[in-house]
């Protein structure tokens, strides 16, 4: 795969699916190891890595891509906000969160009203429903966003691998869910929802800022709810 259309592909899926990991940072890069979560056509996830010499490349920041700091390790695709934050002022935000895995959902949930509040978000722009398991979310969300209460859905769960299929059926359901649930109401769902082999995997998904699915799924709901009121409403 060419690295221009693994990016563009990549920048297709939603924001929880991608992530792209690079060996050298600055002007160029002589080596590009992509990671992509690829959404397959059974709404399940996978991680592909694909490692690729890349004489030359350019790595030049530009408004889609940019590396993140001179240091950095990863290369992802920054949202708008890393170049000006947006305010959401007056917006307001429900966040549908699962128990299942909680200590890690409970971090999810932090890191979305941390981006909430540095979004200018007020506490009462916030509502939170937590729900049994993941499974649940698209349901409440569904509801939610019927309620016409919010301009955005923030979901929040932790999705771990067992040792039977169940984790196939309750992540490609709830992921499957969630969007049928945003293109059924027109309001915006965000997909804050972590699927992770192991514990591990998932820690490192519930850090701080942007190394936080919800810290990140709470920007995207920030940016696409500005984009939609600015472009779509009279
Ligand atoms: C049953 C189940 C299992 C095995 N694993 C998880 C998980 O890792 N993350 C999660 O959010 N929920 C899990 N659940 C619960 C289901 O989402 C759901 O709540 C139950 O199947 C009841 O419908």
């Amino acid at each position: 795969m060419k690295v221009s259309r693994a990016l563009s592909y990549t920048a297709q899926v939603s924001d929880a699916v991608r992530k792209y990991e690079c060996s050298q940072t600055g002007a160029q890069a002589s080596r590009l190891l992509v990671s992509v979560l690829i959404q397959k056509s059974t709404g399940t996830v996978a991680l592909q890595s694909i490692h690729m010499p890349v004489p030359g490349l350019q790595l030049s920041p530009s408004p889609l891509y940019s590396v993140r700091s001179s240091h950095a390790y990863n290369l992802r695709i920054d949202t708008a906000q890393d170049e000006e934050r947006l305010s959401a002022k007056g917006f307001r935000f429900a966040i549908v969160a699962s128990r299942w895995n909680d200590s890690l959902v409970s971090r999810l949930i932090e890191g979305a009203l941390e981006a909430l509040a540095e979004s200018q978000v007020s506490a009462d722009g916030v509502e939170i429903f937590r729900v049994p398991g993941s499974f649940e979310i698209p349901l409440c969300g569904l509801k939610a966003a019927q309620s016409g209460k919010f301009e955005a859905v923030i979901c929040l769960g932790v999705i771990i691998r067992g040792e039977t299929p169940h984790f196939d059926y309750v992540a490609a359901e709830t992921a499957r869910g969630i969007t049928d649930a945003s293109l059924q109401t027109g309001v915006p769902l965000l997909f804050g929802v972590i699927t992770a082999d192991n514990v591990e995997q998932a820690n490192a998904r519930a850090g701080r800022k942007r190394d936080n699915k919800g810290y990140d799924a709470a920007l995207a709901a920030v940016e696409v709810v500005n984009l939609y009121h600015e472009k779509f409403v009279r």
